[in-house]
């Protein structure tokens, strides 16, 4: 990072420095709670590197007066400027948290910032040990630093499950598919990483769930490299209920990942740095990231011909238990093996939007979330981390 050498300290002829001004920091937010969002607006203000807060929000319905007044009085603390900004459409998709990054990225980047640090705006654990860690990392010349954080093993199941997978599967043999959260919303551009992502259509395009995945590519091919910073108390937020509750999102993250298809890997002399990582807090061992109850009728429910139909492009071993659920829930066959098969026919062929490809999609990945809950799962919180670790590795071995 750029310091500028202020002169002597009057008493002990010490130099000081003073940080120049370069760091931003963005919350995306929708619908969570305004003091929330203010705790979090509050630790980002206080912090002695940031020199502009922004919460970039959904709507305008979305801002609560509470709010308004809270980063009015947090403004006046900390002199630190805070604003909130009206996410623009810029992309195609559905309108979602693509747009909200992207009104960001276009905005820090028309106006110089040097630094920008993304961070959700429902984290309830944010403290100033996730700014210093991203600083720390790009001042060792790091061009983009993630986050990443032990999970529960039935949390991240999109990450697990489609996106590392699809990721392995074209991007083999490089660091891409062993990025701990490629999903993760809690990132630090630099200046060039911020450039690039500005310029780039298809992050442009990307207003949907699918934007984390985009912007994980294309910055990973930049020659300024990637740093992954440890947060050991994972990052504690809203859990989501049944599996449904996270359906769009799978599905934006399978379009996504799939869009990367026939793009470069980033290649060897990208550098890619991680801190190491340390055992996960006991509580997050135990906790089940969804009810298992509510998602099995998803299984069984809504079935259309259409969708059928569309199934039995899958293999045999796939198509005929899959199918079973037409009558009765039916997904411990769906194993590692068979899920690579079923993703690489959704990865050359899924159509977002189209209702009947959404189905069989989400039911697919059902299957498979439901399968490692139910079995790898229950042999403890280390098992399943290194079973489902395992997976990632073999297949990066598997051509298709
Ligand atoms: N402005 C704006 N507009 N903010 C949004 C929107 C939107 O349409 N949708 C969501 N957000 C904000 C939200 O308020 C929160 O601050 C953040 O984006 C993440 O949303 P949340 O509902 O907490 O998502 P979740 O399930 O925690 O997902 C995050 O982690 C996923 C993962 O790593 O598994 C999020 O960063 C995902 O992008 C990521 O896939
Ligand atoms: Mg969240």
């Amino acid at each position: 990072m750029a310091r500028v050498d202020t002169g002597y300290d009057e008493i002990g002829y010490c130099a000081r420095f003073r940080l120049e001004t370069v760091s931003l920091v963005v919350f995306p937010f929708k619908d969570e709670p305004a003091s929330l969002v203010a705790n979090n607006i509050r630790t980002a203000a206080r912090h002695q590197v940031v020199e502009e807060v922004w919460a970039v929000v959904a709507g305008e319905d979305n801002i609560a007066n509470s709010l308004l007044d809270a980063t009015r009085a947090i403004s006046d603390e900390t002199s630190t400027p805070i604003e909130i900004v009206l996410q623009q459409r810029i992309g195609s998709l559905r309108p979602g948290k693509g747009d909200a990054m992207n009104t960001a990225i276009r905005r820090a980047a028309e106006r110089e910032w040097q630094r920008v640090h993304f961070y959700d705006a429902d984290i309830t654990n944010f403290d100033e040990s996730w700014i210093d860690g991203a600083e720390s990392a790009a001042d060792r010349g790091f061009g983009v630093v993630r986050h990443r954080f032990p999970r529960a093993s039935t949390d991240a199941m999109i990450t697990w499950m489609i996106t590392r997978p699809g990721l392995a599967i074209e991007f083999p043999e490089t660091f891409l598919p062993r990025l701990n959260q490629p999903l993760g919303g809690e990132l630090l551009l630099t200046r060039p990483a911020l450039e690039a992502l500005a310029d780039s259509p298809t992050v442009g395009d990307r207003s949907d769930w699918g934007i984390d995945t985009l912007i994980t590519y294309e910055t990973s091919v930049l020659e300024s490299g990637v740093y992954e910073h440890h947060v050991p108390d994972g990052k504690r937020h809203t859990l989501y209920g049944s599996l449904d509750d996270i359906r769009t999102m799978s599905l934006e993250c399978l379009d996504a990942v799939a869009s990367l298809h026939g793009r470069p890997a980033p290649g060897p002399e990208v550098p890619h740095g991680s801190d190491r990582p340390t055992p996960a807090p006991p509580d997050l061992k135990r906790t089940v990231a969804y009810d298992i109850e509510g998602s099995l009728r998803l299984l069984t429910s809504g079935w259309t011909p259409a969708e059928a139909e569309l199934a039995s492009g899958l293999p045999d071993a796939v198509e005929v238990p899959f199918l079973e659920n037409r009558v009765r829930p039916n997904f411990a066959f769906m194993d590692a093996d068979l899920w690579f098969a079923a993703l690489g026919y959704l990865i050359d062929n899924f159509r977002l939007g189209d209702s009947a490809w959404e189905s069989l999609a989400f039911r697919l990945w059902l299957s498979r979330v439901l399968a490692y809950t139910t079995g790898q799962a229950l042999s403890g919180y280390s098992q399943a981390m290194r079973y489902l670790e395992s997976t990632i590795g073999d297949y990066e071995k598997t051509s298709r």
